[in-house]
């Protein structure tokens, strides 16, 4: 059984957004087309409370972009983006969602970020999508939506380590960083990925 997971197609990623993904409007009609051919299709949803220490605004002197350490992890600092609530944070209508059977939150603890729909940066919280996966007879994921380089890549590779199949839908994501993407789909093969 295969499943779907479409990361973080939320507004604040899309151009314009404080966040915005170039072309990243562009993979809504793909993922849609993409979902009726899975037998299962979840998503993630980017779920920051005020204040989220991801955000550059929640530090003193500190640019967007930046990197620093946080509590041991490094930690790239982000334009404030998908706060709880906001318009920012829902799911872009234009998504079919009918057939998205769970949507699991992430990033909600303002002291760790979350890329990856599994875990949190420190791998000390799981959301529960592996299990919810795994209780669903699923053995092989594809993930699609935004933003290749972070979400997408986090969540596909933590796929592998949970014992997943698991592929990057390359016509089906866009990257924050182009070249840093390219860089990334190697590494995501050579530990056993497939990118389709
Ligand atoms: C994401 C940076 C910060 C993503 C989320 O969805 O790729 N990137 N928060
Ligand atoms: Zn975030």
């Amino acid at each position: 059984m295969n499943a779907l997971i479409i990361i973080d197609v939320q507004y604040d990623f899309l151009p314009g957004g404080p966040l915005g993904v170039n072309n990243g409007d562009e993979i809504i009609q793909t993922i849609n087309m993409l979902q009726s051919t899975y037998d299962l299709v979840v998503a993630t949803q980017d779920w920051h409370p005020i204040g989220h220490k991801s955000f550059y605004t929640s530090h003193s002197n500190k640019k967007p972009f930046e990197e620093i350490s946080l509590n041991g992890v490094n930690q790239i600092l982000w334009p404030e983006h998908c706060l709880q609530g906001t318009k920012g944070a829902e799911l872009v209508t234009e998504l079919s969602t009918n057939n998205i059977e769970a949507i699991f939150r992430k990033g909600m603890d303002k002291k760790i970020d979350s890329y990856s729909g599994f875990f949190d940066n420190a791998r000390k919280k799981a959301t529960g999508m592996a299990d919810y996966l795994k209780g669903r007879g699923i053995t092989s994921v594809a993930v699609c939506g935004l933003a290749a380089d972070f979400c997408v890549y986090y969540t596909a590779s933590d796929a592998l380590d949970l014992g997943f199949k698991s592929s990057i839908i390359d016509c089906a994501t866009k990257p924050i960083d182009p070249k840093e993407f390219e860089e990334i789909k190697k590494h995501f093969q050579q530990k056993g990925g497939t990118i389709i």
